[in-house]
């Protein structure tokens, strides 16, 4: 009863707001029609341009929505209506699209079938690359300044071809295992097969409106979405990008809840799912096609993930940003808790063996520190000072070094270079004063490293990874992550999965 009322109060409470943005500006509707429905929907789901939906927006502030409508955004098609519209338009229309529509956005079975594309199915390309190189030590370099990614050969650090992205790659591409196709997710919802031999897209579906990340099953078979907008987990024929089951996450009181991330979990055959607003990790095997849950109970809401390196664990970041937590994937029982004040970010966690024990590390988003934990008891070992928050973690079981980035802070333009042994910083470099010097990846043998110079006017830096001297320099706009086909197919120590 208390919360019919309450949700009938929210509901009211929603429909005067809105009210009250159309009528401080009346017309906004009207504006919007008339100058960004063609490029971004009638309904604000996106088309060519991105969606402009509160959710989309979250992480631009309204003032600069208002300053991106009045002068465009360089190197992409938003131009710019400064010519045409007030500041007071600008203003009002980005009011307008940080309100949720009247009619909560739809994105289920038909809208997805209907967003499927498939320009080349399986088997309708050779099979042989088109150009020379080490098939497997290929990089892929996600550009986010102009929504491009650029195919690097890992042995000349030269690149082969650079094509266009959908609006916003985030997080990991995933390869399929022999590493011919990769496929990327973007923050609306987008998935994108990519042909590593012919240098083509493939297929394209969009699984939602407001995407996490995606997952690849070890078999190569299935992928996996996991949405924030709406409540589901969306699986796909890894072949085609088919669509096989929308699965709505929703717990047993019936409350929905937005998916954190999803991961493949290899030697399990399954993923593992954590979710935002319910204190529940999923664990997601397919049988015989058909999708089957596990329900854990995590006794608080996860944000992000790591594992150990045999899949048993699931080593989780609270909510609350004071502690993580250990879950044993067999009985799905909590069987540690981790001291890790200052919102430890552990989708970045690395793992290396230190006398004898697996350790595991993770820097913070909120103190300039690095924890490092032994994996066999659960300690914190070591916390490493910093000289501000790290975004990133890398290294390669052929590297005595692991890298951690400066992302935020005064010295965002500094990475630090750790000894695995001796557990100290050994080296911290500057490359390009004054910009941000974030993400690293090695190659496949980890002789060789990428490092980003997160800036429009950016690069990445190739470093000899035993001598930590420069090697190169490519200019990219913006360049974010950057994932080696071996590392990623072999699931090495040092990087992501
Ligand atoms: Fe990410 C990976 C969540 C903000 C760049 N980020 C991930 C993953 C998750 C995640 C769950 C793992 C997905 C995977 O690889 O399958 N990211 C979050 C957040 O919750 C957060 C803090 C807030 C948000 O808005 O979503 C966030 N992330 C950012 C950024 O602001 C970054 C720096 C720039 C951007 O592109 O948005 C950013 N995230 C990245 C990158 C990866 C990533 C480059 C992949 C790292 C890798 O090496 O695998």
């Amino acid at each position: 009863m208390l919360g019919g009322l309450l949700a009938a109060a929210g509901a009211l409470t929603l429909a005067l707001t809105q009210a009250q943005a159309q009528a401080a500006e009346p017309g906004t509707a009207e504006l919007y029609a008339e100058h960004c429905a063609s490029c971004h929907g009638t309904d604000r789901l996106g088309a060519m341009g991105p969606a402009l939906l509160p959710e989309n927006l979250a992480r631009l502030k309204q003032a600069d929505a208002a300053r991106v409508i009045l002068n465009g955004r360089p190197a992409t098609q938003m131009p710019a209506f400064a010519e045409t519209l007030s500041a007071e338009s600008a203003q009002a229309l980005a009011q307008f699209i940080y309100q949720p529509p009247a009619e909560p956005p739809r994105w289920a079975e038909p809208e997805i079938l209907a967003s499927h594309l498939l320009p080349h199915p399986a088997g309708s390309l050779p099979d042989e690359p088109v150009f020379e190189a080490d098939m497997l030590n290929l990089f892929l370099v996600v550009e986010i300044g102009d929504h491009h990614v650029t195919v690097l050969d890992g042995d000349t650090m030269t690149p082969v071809t650079r094509f266009a992205s959908r609006y916003a790659l985030h997080g990991g591409p995933k390869y399929s295992p022999d590493g011919r196709y990769v496929y990327f997710g973007s923050r609306d919802g987008w998935i994108t097969k990519y042909d590593l031999y012919n240098l083509r897209v493939v297929a394209e579906v969009r699984a939602g409106i407001n995407m996490r990340n995606i997952a690849v099953s070890a078999d190569g078979n299935y992928v996996l979405a996991a949405n924030y907008l709406p409540h589901s987990l969306v699986l796909f024929d890894a072949t085609n990008l088919g669509l096989m089951k929308v699965i709505d996450v929703t717990g047993e009181n019936g409350t929905s809840s937005r998916v954190s991330a999803v991961y493949t979990a290899p030697p399990r055959g399954s993923f593992i799912a954590a979710l935002k607003d319910l204190p529940e990790a999923w664990e997601i095997t397919v049988r015989q096609g058909r999708p089957e849950v596990r329900v854990m109970a995590t006794g608080t809401y996860l944000d992000d993930f790591f594992f150990d390196p045999g899949y048993q664990h699931l080593i989780g970041a609270a909510r609350d940003g004071k502690h993580g937590l250990v879950i044993d994937l067999d009985s799905g029982k909590t069987i540690a808790d981790l001291p890790l004040p200052g919102m430890p970010h552990l989708g970045s966690g690395i793992t290396w063996d230190y006398r004898g024990r697996r350790v595991m590390a993770t820097p913070h988003f909120r103190t300039g520190a690095v924890s490092i934990i032994d994996m066999d008891n659960w300690e914190v070992i070591k916390t490493l000072q910093t000289e501000g928050p790290g975004f990133f973690m890398r290294s390669h079981e052929n590297s005595r070094y692991a890298w951690v980035d400066v992302f935020f802070g005064p010295n965002s333009d500094k990475v630090h270079v750790i000894d695995k042994q001796t557990l100290e910083i050994v080296k911290t470099l500057q490359p390009a004063p004054g910009k941000v010097s974030a993400h690293v990846e090695f190659d496949r043998y980890g002789e060789k490293l990428l490092l980003s110079v997160w800036d429009d006017d950016g690069a990445v830096i190739a470093y000899d990874a035993n001598t930590l001297e420069e090697l190169k320099r490519l200019p990219m706009n913006k360049p974010s992550g950057k994932y080696n086909v071996w590392n990623k197919i072999r699931y090495e120590e040092g990087t992501s999965h």
